[in-house]
């Protein structure tokens, strides 16, 4: 496989290494050693299979609160239907930039049918396709089906919540705290500001904050916007954009995090000792990190013996 200077393509392979080791580790009844990796595996599984250079960014939220709106206010174009009945938009549509490289067989593995090209150059980050969902409430179950299985797959969530119903169960308790873990690849809008005065916005983004703290996504960015007059459109985009620019240093991070999650296994297993230095010599890095395959073979040995 190939391999850039920081390790960040082997992310697939190393992912997968990792999750054969967990399933030996289970075999042998092991328990507590598996979780650092087991934790690292349910991070990684929404991107591993995505193309790296390109990123996907998706709208979630309740029926009527404004992601086929701010879809079109983002990418400067009239590409999703807008409307005041609900529920309004029934399949994802991907905007594709023209800067972005072909997106095809990525749209096809997230199964994406609706798809619109359009002028690049906008300050979502040119590498990134922006996708419109269907709603998580209404009275259509395969709606929330659709947003539930893509919030699963995509790389950026954007949460676009409306003044009515930004405190709703629905998005929180069954989307954003069981998806806590996700924190960094999230950005929550708050549309339809233009609703509310000056007073009553402090207010309901006071609130908002607290409880998204509470929920332990105190480092998820919050922002304040409305598709209809524009304000904050820009502030959203660069928000996503940072999220998305950051996406091939997590991918790093993550390579990081799976081979220390392996040599500990390793290591509290007693499979692998750790790495000894030669008399009078460093440790040299690459030993430091062990790779994932050490682990894996010697429990492959270890579940075989
Ligand atoms: N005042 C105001 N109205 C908005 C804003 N954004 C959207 N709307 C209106 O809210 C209604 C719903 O907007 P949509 O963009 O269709 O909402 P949606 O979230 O895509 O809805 P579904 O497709 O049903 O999930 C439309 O009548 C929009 O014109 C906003 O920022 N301010
Ligand atoms: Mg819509």
């Amino acid at each position: 496989m190939t391999t850039d200077r920081s390790g960040a393509l082997d992310l697939p392979l190393v992912l997968e290494d990792l999750e054969r080791a967990v399933n030996l580790g289970e075999q042998l009844g092991l328990r507590d050693e598996l979780t650092q990796a087991r934790d690292v595996l349910a991070q990684a599984s929404h991107r591993r299979r995505l193309a790296p250079e390109t990123t996907v960014a998706a709208l979630l939220g309740a029926t009527g609160s404004g992601k086929s709106s701010l879809t079109n206010a983002l990418t400067g174009s009239e590409v999703s239907r807008t409307a005041r009945t609900r529920p309004t938009t029934t399949q994802p549509l991907a905007v594709v930039p023209d800067t972005a490289v072909e997106a095809a067989e990525l749209l096809d593995w997230l199964a994406i049918g609706h798809r619109a090209r359009v002028d690049g150059g906008w300050a979502l980050g040119e590498t990134t396709v922006l996708v419109d969902l269907p709603d998580i409430d209404s009275d259509e179950p395969a709606h929330r089906a659709i947003a539930q299985r893509m919030a699963g797959k995509v790389d950026v969530l954007v949460w676009v919540l409306d003044p009515e119903k930004y405190a709703d169960g629905v998005v929180h308790r069954d989307f954003l705290i069981p998806m806590a873990a996700h924190a960094e690849v999230m950005v929550v809008a708050l549309n339809q500001v233009d609703r509310l005065d000056l007073e009553s916005r402090d207010a309901v983004l006071r609130d908002l904050r607290r409880i998204l703290d509470h929920e332990g996504l105190g480092s998820v960015s919050v922002v304040p916007v409305s598709a209809r007059t524009g304000e904050g459109v820009e502030n959203l985009a660069h928000a996503v954009a940072s999220v998305a620019s950051n996406r091939l240093a997590s991918a790093r991070s993550l390579v990081a995090h799976a081979r220390r999650a392996a040599g500990d296994m390793g290591e509290r297993t007693g499979l692998i000792a750790p790495p000894a230095p030669a008399a009078g010599e460093p440790v040299p890095a690459a030993q430091q990190t062990p790779q994932v395959g050490q682990p894996l073979h010697a429990l492959r040995q270890a579940a075989a013996s």
